[in-house]
């Protein structure tokens, strides 16, 4: 599949996409959604030597102004509860990706998009970004996971809050109730979500993998996933880079892991 309007990027062991559909804010479109599909499908997982992926939007005003709204005429309940799920599967595959993904959210994230940045496993946000659930103002409720995940970041009385208001709010009011990870100047998101993952990348990646999926596994298994992490953590104790970590402890320098 060609990507038209993700435009990716990849350095150092990091896959940098950017949405790009600046004119219309860098809404979701159909063909955007089937672009981040194949992306987290196929693409990525291909990449040799991938550490990380960070998610930016084009342009300095949005990340991505939300679902493509010009697109949701025309739809019955049947074709619009598939229309959802499809995106929900979308945003499963990014947080469940078994490298660090990082949404540097550099202007408005709303809708889809504060969705798509909460499905990432971080948020970076420059100081001018904006986040909101505003689909009650067009009768609907968020449709890609964020009644659920913004319940998971901010606790009920936020979400219920923001979901009910479609409210918009600053990146330092985002950072106060837990929405984001850091709020940096403008224009500086993407480095620091580059800076992030070249810390991560520094780490057992196996060992990463299994930290995102035990994580993950809190709000899908409840209690179930402690045995997941009990498991995993048997799983890691067998691995080489386990062995070279603690060796380089012990050796005083640094661990050269291997993701096996
Ligand atoms: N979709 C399509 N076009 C959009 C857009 C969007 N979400 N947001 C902005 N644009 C377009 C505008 O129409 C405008 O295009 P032109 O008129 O120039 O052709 C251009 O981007 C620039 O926008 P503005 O002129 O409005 O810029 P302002 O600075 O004045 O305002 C704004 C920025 C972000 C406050 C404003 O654009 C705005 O309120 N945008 C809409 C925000 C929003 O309500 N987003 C949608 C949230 S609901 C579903 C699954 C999921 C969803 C829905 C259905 N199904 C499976 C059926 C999820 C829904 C959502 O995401």
């Amino acid at each position: 599949m060609n990507f038209e309007i993700l435009k990716t990027d990849f350095e150092d062991g990091i896959l940098t996409i950017t949405i790009s559909r600046e004119k219309a804010l860098n809404a979701l479109n159909r063909q955007t959604m089937l672009e981040l599909r194949h992306m987290f499908e196929t693409y990525a997982p291909g990449l040799e030597g991938l550490n990380g992926v960070v998610i930016t939007g084009a342009g300095s005003k949005a990340f991505v102004a939300g679902a493509d709204i010009k697109e949701f005429t025309s739809l019955d309940a049947e074709t619009g509860a598939a229309l959802a799920k499809r995106g929900q599967d979308i945003y499963f595959l990014i947080e469940n990706f078994s490298k660090p993904v990082i949404a540097a959210v550099n202007g408005f994230a709303l809708g889809g998009g504060c969705e798509l940045a909460m499905a990432c496993h971080m948020r970076i946000a420059g100081e001018k970004a904006r986040f909101g659930q505003p689909e009650v103002n067009l009768g609907l409720i968020a449709g890609y996971g964020g009644t659920q995940r913004l319940t998971q970041l901010v606790g009920k009385a936020k979400s219920m809050e923001l979901n009910l208001t479609g409210d918009m709010i600053k990146a330092e009011e985002a950072y106060r109730i837990g929405l984001v990870n850091h709020v940096v100047p403008q224009g500086e998101e993407v480095a620091k979500a580059k800076e992030i993952i070249s810390k991560i990348g520094k780490k057992a990646p196996l060992a990463i993998a299994k930290a995102i999926e035990c994580i993950n596994a809190h709000f899908n298994e409840g209690k179930a996933a402690y045995q997941k992490e009990y498991q995993n953590f048997g799983a890691l104790i067998e691995t080489e880079d386990m062995r070279e970590g603690v060796a380089a402890f012990v050796e005083k320098r640094p661990a050269n892991f291997k993701g096996k």
